[in-house]
């Protein structure tokens, strides 16, 4: 039995090799990757595209997700995920516009949006390779309730993800993606309070405005994000 270990040990290290993981470089252990809503509705010809979101940054931050991947990070991610009928939707308020701001009865705010990132329509899917994720969290589809954040809506809802990360050991976090202005700093912010630390890689973020990405970047700074240029400073 002795003789045939090192064949048991050699095929687990193809196996480990063919996988992709590089165990090579700094221990990962409590680090995982968030990656923001890489989605059809916020790209280039989506409903909701943002300034810059183009085919050349989709395969940017995929690259860049496969490379923490192989680098031992646990990759998860958000999709921003309505139903038809989603109180976000400027075609659910008649006689008003996309990107008007209104207040709803309960005093809300809400901006609203184009129709976009619909259930099972093409244009909510995850642009980033699905096989690279632990977990990919839905937000979004309680009609009452916007949710920029991945952590939770605006009626408080949780999602699952502070569960998961909280289950997997996960201290800190690596968060890129759209929009830098809305759903970024909204789980970055969110992310800070429930005590994770935040690295921001700021190559990998697009905006709606620049103006209110500036804002963001500031306020998340501010809040105790530390920025990167891109993942290679997390070598
Ligand atoms: C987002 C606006 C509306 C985002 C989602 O992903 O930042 N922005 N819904
Ligand atoms: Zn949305």
């Amino acid at each position: 039995m002795a003789s045939r270990l090192p064949i048991v040990l050699s095929v687990v290290l193809m196996t480990l090799t063919a996988s992709g993981v590089d165990a090579a470089g700094p221990d990962r252990t409590g680090w995982a990757a968030l990656v923001i809503d890489v989605q059809p509705c916020f790209v280039t010809g989506g409903a909701l595209a943002v300034a810059g979101a183009d085919a050349a940054y989709v395969s940017d931050v995929q690259r860049a997700t496969k490379w923490l991947y192989q680098k031992g990070f646990l990759v998860l991610g958000s999709r921003d995920y309505h139903p038809e009928d989603h109180i976000s939707f400027a075609s659910n308020h008649p006689g008003h516009d996309p990107f008007e701001e209104i207040t709803l009865p309960d005093g809300r705010v809400q901006v609203l949006w184009p129709d976009h990132c619909v259930q099972t329509a093409g244009d909510s899917r995850e642009l980033v390779d699905n096989n690279l994720f632990l977990e990919l969290v839905k937000k979004g589809q309680n009609p009452m309730f916007d949710s920029y954040s991945a952590f939770r809506d605006d009626g408080g809802a949780d999602t699952e993800l502070h569960t998961i990360l909280q289950a997997k050991g996960v201290t800190h976090l690596v968060v890129y993606g759209i929009a830098t202005d809305y759903c970024v700093m909204a789980s970055v912010m969110d992310a800070l309070d429930l005590g994770y630390s935040v690295t921001v890689v700021e190559g990998l973020l697009r905006g709606v405005a620049p103006e209110t990405s500036a804002a963001a970047i500031a306020d998340m700074e501010a809040a105790g994000a530390v920025f990167v240029p891109s993942v290679k400073a997390l070598n």
